[in-house]
């Protein structure tokens, strides 16, 4: 095995705070582009360099330069905005976004197709409304995800509050983004500034954070770096926050060191040092994380290579102190409650469906873009953006209902979508996204519409039944965690997985590799068949699959690898 540090590594040690040389590659105009070592340094500001992929052929026979641009990621910690704030957005979609918005599964914003020379008013922009794109990619903590639906209002804005915190500690401190996309002052002295968590190198790789309120999962918990569970007291008030660890959804295709894994709950801890607990895993992988090979430098592979004992020892070691047991918890689901809530504290709050995250007024379609435009004009609570790429209108007063419902009904914006659609969820993959292997965003609401058909004919139209599509394994839309998940594999293709837990707590099994997307409601029909006539009252899809022996369970915390072993096929269920 190497010690050598990879590429990566040498970017950061080398760029003197995520400067690189991000200026001067602005200035130039011969190409859409930016340099190589910049475009992984851009990451850490929000952004990636992409370019259209459905344009590639064209533009190769005319000798044309790809159709660069870059897609910008904002960090929203919990994903809150106001309607001032949502306004600000949609005029930069309107102006320099292709007039789309994509919300994401990290429950924040991003922007498609902006050119190189529009970057600098686009977050001119975004910084006047308040937010910023830092750290929202790189290999720094990114954005704090929150549990979303504000119905139990006290512990919501503690877990709200928490996520906040863990964000701003562990921003960046560098002033390089002020200084190159804001015309800040230089640094005095030209020396780049201290990071006092991070250091010069920052983390081996990405790092992701969530706070999740029982019985709600909707932030996929097992699916992040770190977690904290709320446990409650018996007044509703937080007693402290189950910890969790290690888990992560990327692989590679034919790698088996390169796994989806669940994370392990390391322990409780009391709510005033869930800082110092946060900070003290952020550090430990820092220093413990692979910096040598990239594809294993996530915390699950530190976990994994240390041992979680030791992983645990180290953490109590640098907080002072030892975590508790952990503490009982359940999850009922790890999607959103869709329609009109009441908050525990007297304020309604209405979440909206929205197909795959995006927003655009679609030809011949809903106009999603304006009718959300329409409910920030009027709404003078809060935007809440869900890790299911959904909308939460939060703090609605009253005396604003029925003016809400009336925008709601105008714009379509309460799309009453079937229980599969409800539960579907797909990443972007092409055309922008460089690492797709196979459609998905553009794909999945078909395949819904096809599979909704079957279902509906074995009488299962309103059971819930989770399931997610990704255009590459790098797991986006977390498609591990669903009960039906599709892995793009190849144009037109992929792998498809099934029997993850319906509340996000166990990971789905390969069951038919490479499968032609022509295939996949058939190979879907006979278990639906199977899951219809078999099931034990309340049994959920995948726990089905699992006990009636169509896929090998997988445990929670356990790695599993591309190996289907000995189980029922479809064809036996026929
Ligand atoms: Fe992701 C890379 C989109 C959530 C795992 N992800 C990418 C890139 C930036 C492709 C790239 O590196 O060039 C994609 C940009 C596509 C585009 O055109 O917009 C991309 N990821 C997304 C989003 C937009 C999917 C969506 O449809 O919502 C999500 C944005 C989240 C955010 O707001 O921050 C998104 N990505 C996730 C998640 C889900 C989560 O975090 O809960 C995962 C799985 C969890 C995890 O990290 O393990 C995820 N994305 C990856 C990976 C694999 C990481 C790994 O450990 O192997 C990559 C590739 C990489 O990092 O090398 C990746
Ligand atoms: Fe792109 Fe793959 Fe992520 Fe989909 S899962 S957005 S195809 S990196």
């Amino acid at each position: 095995m190497t010690n050598e540090l990879s590429r990566n590594e040498r970017i950061k040690e080398a760029s003197a705070g995520l400067r690189g040389t991000l200026a001067e590659g602005l200035a130039r105009v011969e190409t859409g582009a930016i340099v190589e070592d910049d475009q992984q340094l851009v990451k850490f500001h929000g952004m990636y360099l992409q370019d259209d992929r459905d344009l590639r052929p064209e533009r190769m026979r005319k000798k044309l330069e790809k159709a660069y641009s870059f897609m910008l990621r904002l960090r929203i910690a919990g994903g809150v905005v106001t309607p001032q704030q949502w306004l600000k957005l949609d005029r930069i979609a309107r102006e320099y976004g292709g007039e789309a918005i994509r919300l994401t599964t990290r429950q924040t914003f991003q922007f498609h197709g902006v050119i190189k020379a529009n970057l600098k008013a686009v977050m001119a922009a975004i910084d006047a409304a308040a937010l910023d794109t830092l750290a929202a990619c790189g290999d720094v903590n990114r954005n704090v995800l929150a549990t979303s639906n504000p119905h139990r209002s006290r512990a919501h804005a503690a877990a709200l509050d928490l996520a906040r915190t863990i964000s701003d500690h562990l921003l960046p401190r560098t002033s390089a983004y002020r200084e190159i996309w804001l015309d800040g002052a230089p640094v005095a002295g030209g020396e780049p500034e201290e990071e006092p968590v991070y250091g010069r190198t920052y983390l081996p790789r990405k790092f992701k954070a969530v706070v999740a309120v029982p019985p709600d999962n909707d932030v996929d918990v097992f699916a992040q770096d770190l977690g904290f569970i709320a446990i409650l007291d018996d007044d509703g008030a937080i007693a402290g926050w189950n910890v969790t660890v290690g888990g992560g959804m990327g692989m590679t295709h034919g790698e088996n060191d390169t796994y989806p894994r669940t994370a392990d709950v390391m322990g409780f801890c009391a709510p005033e040092d869930a800082l110092a607990v946060a900070e003290a895993v952020v550090t430990v992988q820092r220093d413990w994380g692979n910096r040598s090979l990239r594809k294993r430098a996530r915390l699950k592979y530190t976990i994994d290579d240390h041992g979680l004992e030791a992983f645990r020892a180290e953490v109590e070691r640098r907080v002072g102190k030892k975590l508790g047991e952990p503490r009982p918890f359940a999850f009922s689901g790890s999607g959103d409650r869709y329609g009109w809530v009441e908050g525990e504290d007297g304020a309604s709050h209405l979440t909206l469906y929205v197909e795959n995250g995006r927003l655009r007024d679609f030809d011949g379609g809903p106009r999603l873009l304006t009718g959300f435009r329409r409910l920030a004009e009027i709404h003078d609570g809060e935007f809440r953006v869900t890790a299911n790429q959904n909308v939460v209108v939060a703090r609605v007063a009253t005396e604003n209902r029925a003016a809400i419902e009336a925008v709601v009904a105008e714009y379509g914006l309460d799309r009453r979508a079937g229980a599969l659609r409800r539960n579907a969820m797909a990443c972007v993959g092409l055309p922008t996204c460089g690492l797709a292997l196979a459609e998905s965003e553009r794909y999945l609401p078909d395949l819904v519409t096809t599979l909704e058909t079957r279902l509906a004919a074995h009488g299962l139209a309103e059971d819930e039944i989770v399931i997610r599509m990704t255009g590459c394994p790098n797991g986006c839309a977390r498609p591990y965690l669903a009960e039906i998940g599709l892995v793009g594999k190849g144009p037109g293709r992929y792998n498809l997985y099934l029997g993850a837990a319906f509340d996000g707590s166990r990971l789905a099994k390969l069951h038919t590799p490479d499968l032609h997307e022509d295939a996949i409601a058939d190979t879907l029909d006979p278990l639906f068949a199977a899951y219809a006539s078999e099931r034990e009252a309340g049994e959920r899809f995948g726990d089905f699959l699992v006990r009636a022996g169509f896929v090998a369970a997988t445990e929670s915390g356990l790695t599993f690898h591309d190996d289907t072993g000995p189980m029922r096929t479809s064809e036996t269920a026929r």
